[in-house]
């Protein structure tokens, strides 16, 4: 049975991965922060229901050493490192944590990996924001980077980071460079999932005004469990390589704010409101992902429309509303001690 090691398991793309090679046979390890662990409820909402069938380890991204005790243990035969600092607009408050942890954890993991697992496929989840101030559109592996926020560096520094560990030390190293991937697990923070929660609120009469910034911003947005697919995809080759994958398409937020306040009947002139805290100093350019190459070489087609995410995500929101006012899942997760590996305190937090 192949082994799969899992970093971010607990955010959106982990918890559909998880699914995915659970359904495939695979025996499911993923590294959590100590405070999941303690407060289960609150961050393992989207991986409760497989819970009995993961393996979870505490480790921290900014231990060296937790994280080679992790992999030395556990001798995964496919590692997928999708854990981040992943919010955009947060990385222009804080670029240091942003930087700290998303290049260190990445380095960390690929020089552990070369210690303790050499022959462990590795996937890095590299972002279309590395492309910024776009120099061509679309854009494919080819087109250069040149990202526009503390977030986009950190990912061109993981990926060089990886694809130097795959030239200089044989490892099998993947990135994929993913556009927007959404979904009814997808964060609040982020602008689907803002409008959807706010568009379900709103319709309960829970709420009456969605306060947003750029709404002329547009994104290439395809749904998460065919992106996670996707990442999966690329371990299955026999040679590492880089990958871009999109839907080809691009839409507004605006537009998005139509399709979700239309699933409702409501008109979104109503209550979308302009809210200069949401705008950002420095803004990326058309992002449109040419995904050619994963068409291609791996036999990947996104199967979900932009209506159809737009629609699942409103009625998902709907009915978690409907069953929990405060918008969370009502019953309470099960505790993951049975297949929790101890953990792995050198440094952890
Ligand atoms: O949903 P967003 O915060 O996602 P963003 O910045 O595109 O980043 C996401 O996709 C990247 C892949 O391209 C990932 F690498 C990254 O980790 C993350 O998953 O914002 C989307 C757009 C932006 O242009 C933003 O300015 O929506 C615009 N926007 C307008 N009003 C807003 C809001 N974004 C947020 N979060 N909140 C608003 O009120």
């Amino acid at each position: 049975m192949k082994k799969a090691l899992i970093t971010g398991i607990t955010g959106q793309d982990g918890s559909y991965l998880s699914e995915w090679l659970l359904g495939q046979g695979y025996e499911v390890h993923g590294i959590v922060r100590r405070v999941a662990i303690e407060d289960p409820d609150h961050r393992m909402w989207r991986i409760r229901h497989l819970l009995p069938r993961l393996q979870l380890h505490s480790a921290s991204l900014e231990s060296y050493a937790s994280l080679f005790q992790v992999l030395a243990r556990v001798q995964p035969d496919e590692c997928y490192h999708l854990a981040a600092q992943s919010f955009v607009s947060y990385s222009f408050e804080d670029e240091f944590s942003t930087l700290n942890t998303n290049i260190n954890g990445t380095h960390h993991l690929l020089a552990s990996l070369k210690e303790v697992a050499p022959r462990c496929r590795f996937y890095f989840a590299a972002s279309s924001e590395m492309f910024g101030k776009v120099r061509e559109t679309p854009q494919t592996e080819a087109t250069p980077f040149h990202p526009r926020s503390a977030y986009g560096i950190s990912k061109v520094a993981g990926f060089d980071l990886t694809r130097n560990y795959r030239e200089a030390y044989g490892l099998k190293a993947t990135s994929g460079i993913l556009y927007n991937h959404e979904s009814p697990r997808r964060g609040y923070e982020f602008v689907t999932r803002k409008i959807t929660s706010h568009v379900a609120k709103i319709k309960f009469g829970l709420a009456d005004k969605l306060p947003l910034g750029n709404l002329e911003a547009k994104r290439d947005w395809g749904h998460a469990r065919d992106y996670v697919r996707a990442m999966w995809l690329m371990l299955q080759q026999d040679q590492p390589d880089d990958y871009v994958v999109a839907t080809g398409q691009t839409w507004s937020v605006q537009q998005f704010v139509e399709l979700a306040f239309a699933c409702v009947d409501l008109d979104w002139r109503d209550h979308v409101v302009s809210d200069p805290r949401f705008f950002r100093p420095a803004e990326v350019h058309l992002l449109l992902g040419d995904a050619s190459k994963a068409r291609r070489q791996l036999g990947w087609a996104p199967s979900c429309s932009f209506q159809e995410l737009v629609e699942e995500m409103v009625v998902d929101d709907l009915e978690r509303l409907s069953d929990s006012p405060a918008g969370r899942p009502a019953a309470a997760a099960p505790r993951p001690t049975v297949s929790l590996v101890a953990a792995m305190d050198a440094g952890a937090r």
